[in-house]
């Protein structure tokens, strides 16, 4: 056991403070793992597995917070009462709870005006989304002053089902997989009530839109159109109850999800967007743009050969196109037919002579649903926003969730793996760091005397992806095609003797090697991801990286009258001269994720690992292998050394002592000498062991939570006695 010295003070690493909670209960093991003797990998999964089949799913390390999925309901975890009491106690005499830890996050944001950023990590299935929905119910829940408050907390009850309805999907690894990266900025006002939010989303995975893997599903909105809209809302949008007649919706195989009513989650969502004050005219029209999908998915093109012996294609099943223009409001089909089958607007409704085969029509068609798809996403993302809106002025500190998609591999990764286990290696690289590296520069940096336990995650894998000319600016590079025609075959493959010829091959990326006697197949690479090595198969990635759409399919939808659709391809408007680079997607989501970084690092970051007990998705079923490499890759064993050997809390000499020196009558009420020596004062008259404080050279640093929960109630109280004294004193005097 090492021993770490603070200012002198010798602190056991292993602390036993009796005050704590976590007293080892016969069969659930401890409840906070800073205070489990010994700390070994085995203990810890041991401790993890007690609870786990103790129904105790949460599990503190100080003030990180571990869950396990238990993939089962458990009403009474969360009933009002446990609510109640999580909200009026203080939070560290009672069990871990996703209640506590958020309560915590609030009171932290109230009594000190930080604000927080909540982050939820762990693999796809580990139950991210389950949570960052429970902390939302209970911040909102906090303090409810006034009809807006209550307003905003439904809001977002509402938005969470639409973003989910038209976002998640059943993968191989989730039946109810979030597609998209979110986070949600909750504004609080000087009373610290809800006031207001903001969401943020990253990179919907649309290529699902057109095609699926096996066993997994388009989103969830199509199955719950189909099962739940009325007779006389199916006839009107021309479609037909049958998953089965659309192309879009069968090819992973897989129709139904586990235990899902369909039918019911359409009302649920339908009811959300009316809560939403989402017109029954809005409503309408997104639902036609999901018919327009559906209907294009089914547009089959027949190869033709042309007398010059070139390719051409015309549309086997015409009447979709017609009933797709009714829906579109536009007026001649023939057109529609011309420019899907040549790929430019014609002078005439007439072929062109650079008419498309039919396997290039194809591409063009899967283009536009999915540009269809993705943008209204983006709508349905603003509207709610403007939904949850809110004036800077009554906004006074942020609250912000994060719960991006998490780490996949499966027997094939494409593009989306690709996407999805960057941004989880980004936030994996911060998070990890945040206890590992900059929690412990502080310690050294402020002077106290501190053993490094560990090291930092290597960011090589990120580092290979973002450097000048590294994977994703030879990405990038690759996809600088127009998007107004298919790619020139082997365009991936040739992506890969790219990256070969830059020497890009390291530890973290493997590319294959291909000499003049072997015939290694040039269509994937394997990464070292933080979660186990990922091999990515690499044909399509040039394709769905690009996310422009064609110019005259983006024409042809701004000229329907279709109101919605207009709205959504501004590109469209002939007026719009467009000269820019098109986008990829890649590169959009490295910018949108640095900019996320930079800021959750101005704020006071709360952690919470989700972990996935088994891959079965089976209720009570522990599956230790699974369980240990998910402890280790997250690094949970080092975090919790330097988390039980190093500090709660820190704070500015001047601000800790303008925060607390109501406390004492040594610092109370004018202490205006150097502010160190106030704070001594000040701890020493409130009698606390030198065992929970450490002095810093510009900060005091406070070992437990339970300590500065303490300090903060006897402050409260302090504030309540004063304001009675002034309300007795103001009334003597009337
Ligand atoms: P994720 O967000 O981490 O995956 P979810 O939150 O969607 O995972 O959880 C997956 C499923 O596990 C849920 O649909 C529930 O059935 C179940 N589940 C999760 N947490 C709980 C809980 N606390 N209590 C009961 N059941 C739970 V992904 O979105 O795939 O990374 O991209
Ligand atoms: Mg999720």
């Amino acid at each position: 056991m090492s021993t770490i010295m603070t200012d002198g003070l010798h602190i056991p690493s292993t602390t036993t403070a009796a005050h704590h909670s976590s007293t080892p209960e016969a069969d659930v093991g401890v409840s906070d793992l800073l205070f489990l003797e010994p700390l070994t990998e085995q203990s810890f999964i041991d401790n993890l597995r007690r609870r786990f089949h103790a129904d105790k799913i949460y599990t503190a390390m100080g003030t990180l917070l571990l869950s396990i999925n238990p993939f089962r309901p458990l009403p009474s975890l969360y009933d009002e009462q446990t609510l109640r009491l999580y909200k009026n106690q203080r939070v560290t005499d009672l069990p871990p709870h996703i209640f506590g830890a958020a309560t915590a996050a609030y009171r932290d944001l109230i009594d000190h005006g930080t604000d927080q950023v909540l982050i939820l990590s762990g693999e796809s299935g580990a139950g991210k989304t389950e949570i960052a929905k429970l902390i939302i119910d209970v911040i909102t829940s906090m303090r409810i002053l006034s009809r807006e408050g209550e307003q905003v907390g439904a809001r977002l009850t509402l938005s969470d089902l639409v973003l989910r309805a038209f976002g998640n999907a059943k993968t191989a690894s989730n039946e109810n997989a979030s597609r998209f990266g979110k986070y949600v900025d909750i504004a609080l006002n000087s009373h610290g009530e809800v006031v207001g939010a903001n969401l943020t989303t990253y990179q919907l995975d649309r290529s699902r839109v057109v095609i699926q893997g096996p066993s997994e599903r388009n989103f969830h909105i199509f199955y719950q159109l189909l099962a739940g809209a009325d007779a006389i809302l199916l006839k009107s949008l021309k479609l037909q109850r049958n998953v089965e007649k659309y192309t879009l919706l069968r090819c992973g195989g897989a129709y139904r999800c586990e235990g899902i009513d369909e039918k019911r989650e359409f009302m649920t969502t339908r009811d959300a967007m009316d809560g939403l004050n989402f017109s029954a005219t809005e409503c309408h029209l997104v639902f036609q743009v999901l018919a327009v999908v559906l209907k294009l998915g089914n547009l089959q093109f027949l190869p033709q050969t042309n007398v010059d012996g070139t390719e051409s294609c015309t549309v086997l099943n015409d009447h979709e196109i017609d009933e797709v223009c009714e829906l579109l409001e536009y007026p001649d089909p023939t057109r529609f037919h011309v420019v899907l089958t040549n790929g430019i607007i014609p002078e005439k409704n007439e072929p062109t002579e650079n008419a498309l085969s039919a396997a290039e029509a194809s591409w063009l068609r899967d283009q536009l649903c999915k540009a269809l798809y993705n943008r209204l996403f983006t709508w349905i993302v603003s509207r709610l926003n403007r939904c949850l809106s809110y004036s800077s002025s009554n906004s006074r500190s942020f609250l912000g969730v994060l719960d991006l998609y998490g780490f996949e591999r499966f027997e094939q990764n494409g593009f989306e793996q690709f996407l999805i286990n960057y941004t989880a290696e980004k936030l994996h690289v911060v998070t990890y760091n945040m206890i590992m590296s900059y929690e412990q520069e502080e310690y050294i940096r402020e002077g106290l005397s501190w053993t490094r336990v560990g090291h930092a995650s290597s960011p090589e894998v990120c580092d290979v992806m973002e450097k000048n000319h590294g994977l994703l600016f030879a990405l990038d590079e690759a996809s600088q095609y127009p998007s107004s025609s298919p790619l020139p075959e082997k365009v991936d493959e040739r992506l890969i003797e790219q990256l070969c010829s830059t020497n890009l091959g390291t530890e973290a990326i493997t590319l294959p090697k291909k000499t003049s006697t072997n015939n290694v197949p040039m269509d994937r690479f394997t990464i070292k991801h933080f979660a186990g090595d990922v091999t990515y198969s690499v044909t399509g990635f040039v394709e769905k990286n690009i996310d422009g759409v064609n110019r005259a399919l983006a024409e042809l939808m701004f000229s329907c009258r279709h109101a919605l659709v207009k709205e959504l391809f501004p590109d469209g408007n002939p007026a719009r001269t467009n000269t820019k680079r098109p986008a990829t997607l890649a590169n959009h989501l490295k910018v949108a994720l640095t900019s996320l970084i930079s800021n959750i690092s101005t704020k006071n970051a709360v952690q919470f690992k989700c972990i996935k007990p088994n891959d079965r998705k089976q209720a009570g079923y522990f599956d230790e292998a699974k369980i240990k490499q998910q402890v280790k890759y997250m690094g949970l064993l080092d975090q919790a050394e330097v988390r039980r050997a190093g500090f709660a809390f820190r704070q500015s000499y001047e601000n800790f002592l303008k925060h607390y020196k109501m406390l004492s009558h040594l610092t109370w009420p004018t202490w205006d000498a150097d502010a160190k020596e106030g704070v001594r004062l000040l701890l020493m008259s409130l009698e606390l062991k030198p065992i929970e404080y450490a002095f810093g050279r510009t900060k005091i640093f406070i070992k437990f939570s339970e300590t500065v929960c303490r300090l903060d109630d006897l402050r409260r109280m302090k504030l309540d006695e004063i304001a009675t004294t002034i309300q007795k004193t103001f009334r003597a005097f009337r």
